[in-house]
């Protein structure tokens, strides 16, 4: 179905500086999965388990970028864009010794960021986009409260050896995805169903955000920009049921609050904790942790991609609190649709909701500048009889979520840039190869890349800086 939320036809101007981008993740496109001393990341295990990828594809070619590097960033520098936000493999980067890095590796990001730099895209980077390295996994994972002092050692041996060639740093991607989505849905690699273990690993995840934030700040570089990555997808009631206003507190305290107020309060949601507390203990937090948790930042990055209307569950409903739910504590709740145009994935475009969200963590807490570090649908692309890619539903969503920040920044939110997600198709996760997000199309079996429509549309955005 095509968007047709529409969000104006005027002509919109941003301020002078916006910072246009778009974005990658490492499994997601560099393909060469044990190539220069590379070791299997958690990514690497679970797509090989016949099942667990939609399509039976993995990430073993991926984009390929390992080896295509130079023409993606000449891409890039075609494209115009200020930004390049991608992400380090860890386990391209670390070996087994904690702070001694794989020079390969090194040298790779290295080549890469100096050659964006040579074409006038600054590269931004995210130490964390969940290829866990299988040793750690091994090990206890992100329930095990060791990995998140492993991360630090890592974060703080990127920052030496990378931190010279890129200023912008971000130390993880959506926490709620290497954690629920992980240990407790079981959609993600390691696929675990254990909703204790996904508690500890949000824990742990944040807590390696708040050492590697004292790690980095210790060593910095003038000028360094250091933030993290949270994504929101606002929650919204079915009704104004007392049930259903409690069944949304609830879902948007476990996928949004739970990550957010630690990060910018230094502190858990109460309710919600006061609400697991029935089914599991919170010794794993200790002394300390949500001091370094909640430590300033110079950027706070926002994923948004949809918006959730949620109704209580019925006397019928699965237990609030279960194995293999992505809803801890609300396991009971139904995900409901309105019925809008929705992307090919399912998603419905709500471009109100993004504003909404950008307006309402400005407003509601004391946040660093807001940075749109992705955004982005999947559509069913498809190469024409012409040889192009002509993905118009693209297109109108970009226009209306632009058109949403726009009135955002209108609004008084101190918003400096948006990144598109993403740069070029790639393995997106459980859908493999089947789900199709990039601004550059890529043929998986030959690696050829063709610019989509909206590539060329995007190109004109950020040249004039607004919208015509
Ligand atoms: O592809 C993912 C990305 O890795 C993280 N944010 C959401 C995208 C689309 O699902």
């Amino acid at each position: 179905m095509i968007s047709d939320r529409s969000m104006g036809t005027e002509p919109i101007t941003f301020p002078p500086g916006f910072g246009w981008g778009t974005a990658t993740a490492s499994y997601q496109i560099e393909g060469a999965v044990d190539a220069d001393g590379k070791v299997p990341s958690v990514w690497d295990t679970f797509s090989h388990i016949p099942g667990k990828i939609f399509d039976g594809t993995n990430g073993d070619r991926a984009a390929d970028h390992y080896n295509r590097w130079a023409e993606d960033v000449d891409l890039l520098a075609e494209l115009g864009a200020p930004f390049y936000r991608f992400s380090l493999a860890w386990p391209r980067l670390q070996f087994e010794s904690p702070g001694v890095l794989n020079q390969k590796g090194v040298d790779f990001y290295r080549r890469l960021a100096d050659a964006l730099v040579a074409k006038g895209v600054t590269p931004w980077v995210t130490l964390f986009h969940w290829d866990l390295p299988q040793w750690i996994e091994d090990e206890g994972g992100w329930p095990a409260r060791a990995t998140a002092y492993r991360f630090a050692d890592y974060a703080e041996a990127a920052y030496a050896a990378l931190g010279d060639h890129i200023k912008y740093w971000t130390t993880l991607n959506e926490p709620i995805n290497p954690s629920i989505t992980s240990y407790s849905q079981g959609e993600h690699a390691p696929g675990g169903q254990d909703p204790v273990a996904a508690i500890k690993a949000a824990h742990h995840l944040l807590l390696g955000h708040g050492l590697a934030v004292e790690r980095i700040r210790a060593a910095a570089k003038p000028n360094l920009e250091l933030g993290i990555t949270i994504n929101q997808g606002p929650v919204l009631p079915w009704s104004d049921s007392p049930a259903d206003l409690d069944a949304a507190r609830r879902v948007g305290g476990i996928i949004n609050r739970f990550y957010l107020d630690p990060v910018l309060t230094g502190q858990y949601p109460a309710d919600i904790i006061a609400d697991l507390q029935q089914y599991m203990s919170f010794d794993h937090i200790q002394d300390g942790d949500m001091e370094l948790i909640g430590q300033k930042l110079d950027a706070l990055g926002l994923n948004n991609y949809r918006r959730n209307i949620v109704r209580a569950g019925g006397p019928d409903a699965p237990a609030r609190f279960r194995p293999g739910t992505l809803y801890i504590g609300a396991g009971d709740v139904e995900v409901l649709k309105r019925g809008w145009p929705a992307s090919d994935r399912g998603w419905e475009i709500d471009p109100e909701g993004m504003r909404d969200l950008l307006i309402h963590v400005w407003r509601d807490y004391d946040s660093p500048p807001l940075w749109v570090t992705e955004s982005g649908s999947s559509w069913d692309d498809v190469v024409s009889p012409d040889g192009q890619v002509h993905d118009a539903a693209r297109v109108r969503y970009l226009d209306s979520y632009i058109r949403g920040i726009h009135q955002a920044i209108v609004a008084g939110v101190d918003l400096r840039g948006y990144f598109v997600w993403s740069t070029m198709d790639n393995f997106e996760w459980a859908f493999g190869e089947s789900s199709r997000f990039g601004l550059i199309y890529v043929d998986f079996e030959t690696q050829v890349r063709i610019r989509k429509d909206s590539f060329y549309w995007f190109k004109d955005v950020v040249a004039r800086n607004g919208i015509a």
